[in-house]
């Protein structure tokens, strides 16, 4: 990307670039090249379906070219940065592949996103541009730009898809007949994923054309994709894994054809599965949960689906060997970051590895370590830390020097804060986390974050934010609070957590009240040793009084 340094984004040595090139990882290739190809390729065949609207490859392409056409009349181009808000419709991948085209980069948000987290992406990244849809899931995102726009001065343009209002609609953007050349190197940063974080604010995560190519090749390859996979896209498209693990990309990049789900729900799902033969999804386990009780409930078979993914967040074995019964397809595990690395199990593996594992690393390149607190290898077997590097693994986030030198080794091995042992012939068992983050049913939150909102409350003088076992979910999140006057309700906490701007996923689904933490001996204990000791003497009281 132009004007990057290596502190503002560390990135491999040279010497570790030349072995994946070498290796034929790294095929320096971008994404703008890759959207013309395709439309080369499969031409008239279907690639994106919503609603009542479909595209061909061609029209597809036509469409990117016609969009990066109007941006770069806005002046847009290589290097900048735009967020990008919407939900699952096919102009997220009109505006997104648009925006590669350009070298633009855009900042992947999801739409539970509100002005907290958004406000920070755009400042951050000094945007020029934002996108969003005028309302989804009955939410006005044009309110959410006007709010932002006056402090942020480097906000140029806001681009809305439907009712554009004061904004500029996104379908008076696209000159057709137009085209631009592709601006971007395969070096450069082609997309911005965020990371769950666990400390106060998410982190940036700088995925390049090259290795991002890469890793949506090897993951559609590990998938069975091909010219006949449908994939429904029933989580935010934003998210790496239905974007790219192998996701909507992994199946454009194999000529198949796209089916944007508006929402998760049965009802949505198995009406889209049934109408357009869909072959293969990616869901988080309480989604597979859901989908697999409804259909028994329905006495219903999906029946051209043949894979479901599951990822995110660990699928206990007991669910995942009611996959195969319920639904009538294979399971896949899926155990990834937007960091990069991804295990999968393979399709054809036995069962117990694939009710009883998350799978092996998807790529040759891959190096994984299991450690010690001390950062040693643990015996074959033995249960540690997992960290990574390879040919898409990052090896740093954007522009936070001083949580890089900890989130990463010395040699460039990412930390993944993941507890788990190798079993079954190299494949991973997730057995716990070490890190400050509640994974909430596949969406991360750092109970930092939560914890910095409260305390900014008047009334609250002691916050602690615990992710709480939850048999649907995996785990919720409950904040422990100590209020001053004792007065304060769990009313006035939520409206103060929204009025901040955090998205709804990040709000504590139970508050607790206490009137002090408890005693913890000899000085001042870390914040992360008291969540487990509220969290262990919380789940003690449940079991006594159950
Ligand atoms: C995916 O990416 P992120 O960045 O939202 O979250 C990564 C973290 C992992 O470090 C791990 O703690 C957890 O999510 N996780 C799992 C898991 N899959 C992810 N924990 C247990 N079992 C699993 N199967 O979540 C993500 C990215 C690409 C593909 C799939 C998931």
């Amino acid at each position: 990307m132009t004007g990057e340094n290596h502190t503002d984004m560390p990135t491999w040595p040279q010497e570790f670039r030349e072995h994946y090139a070498n290796e034929g990882f790294w095929r320096d290739e971008t994404f703008a090249g890759t959207i013309d190809r395709l439309a080369t390729e499969y031409d008239e065949k279907t690639a994106l379906i919503d609603g009542d609207h479909r595209l061909t490859y061609a029209e597809l392409q036509q469409r990117i070219h016609a969009l990066a056409a109007g941006l770069s009349a806005l002046g847009l181009s290589r290097g900048d940065k735009a967020v990008v808000q919407m939900p699952n419709r096919s102009a997220f991948v009109e505006i997104v592949f648009a925006l590669m085209r350009l070298g633009v980069v855009p900042v992947l948000a999801l739409p539970a996103h509100r002005h907290l987290e958004i406000g920070r992406f755009l400042e951050f990244t000094e945007a020029s541009a934002f996108f969003v849809a005028d309302r989804a899931g009955g939410f006005d995102y044009r309110g959410l730009a006007r709010e932002l726009k006056p402090n942020l001065p480097s906000l140029a343009h806001v681009v809305v898809d439907g009712d554009a209002e004061e904004f500029l609609s996104l379908s008076s953007l696209y000159r057709h007949g137009e085209t631009v050349p592709d601006a971007p190197q395969p070096d450069d940063v082609a997309v911005f994923q965020i990371s769950g974080g666990t400390t106060g604010v998410p982190k940036l995560i700088p995925r390049r054309h090259n290795e991002y190519l890469y890793n949506i090749r090897t993951a559609a390859s590990v998938s069975g994709m091909g010219a006949v996979t449908v994939y429904l896209c029933a989580l935010p498209v934003a998210h790496n894994f239905p974007l790219a693990c192998p996701g909507i990309i992994g199946t454009l990049m194999n000529g198949g054809t796209v089916v944007m789900a508006p929402d998760p729900g049965a009802d949505t799902a198995f009406a889209l599965m049934d109408a357009h033969k869909v072959t293969i999804s990616g869901v988080v386990p309480p989604l597979a949960l859901l989908w697999m009780e409804e259909a028994e409930k329905r006495r219903y078979r999906p029946r051209s689906l043949q894979v479901l993914q599951v990822g995110g967040a660990k699928m206990s074995a007991e669910p995942a060997r009611h996959v195969k019964p319920k639904l009538g397809c294979t399971l896949q595990q899926v155990f990834g970051m937007a960091e990069g690395l991804i295990c999968f199990t393979r399709l054809d593996a036995p069962e117990e590895v694939i009710v009883n594992t998350q799978g092996r690393p998807m790529s040759p390149g891959d190096e994984i370590r299991v450690v010690d607190a001390d950062g040693n290898d643990v015996a074959p077997g033995e249960t540690g830390e997992l960290l990574t590097r390879g040919p898409y693994t990052i090896r740093g986030y954007y522009r936070v020097p001083e949580h890089n030198a900890r989130a990463f080794t010395a040699d460039g091995f990412y930390r993944t804060g993941d507890i788990v042992r190798l079993a079954y012939g190299g494949n991973v068992v997730v057995s716990g986390r070490d890190k400050d983050q509640i994974n909430r049913g596949g969406e991360k939150i750092a109970p930092e974050e939560v914890e910095n909102l409260l305390l900014a409350h008047d009334d609250i003088h002691d916050a602690a934010v615990v992710g709480l076992p939850d048999p649907v979910l995996g785990e919720r999140i409950c904040a422990f609070v100590i209020s001053r006057s004792g007065q304060t309700k769990t009313l006035a906490l939520n409206r103060h957590l929204r009025g901040r701007g955090l998205a709804s996923f990040k709000m504590p689904d139970d508050f607790v009240f206490v009137p002090s933490f408890p005693e913890t001996g000899i000085g001042k204990i870390s914040k992360k040793e008291l969540r487990e000791k509220l969290k262990a003497l919380h789940l003690e009281q449940i079991s006594i009084s159950k």
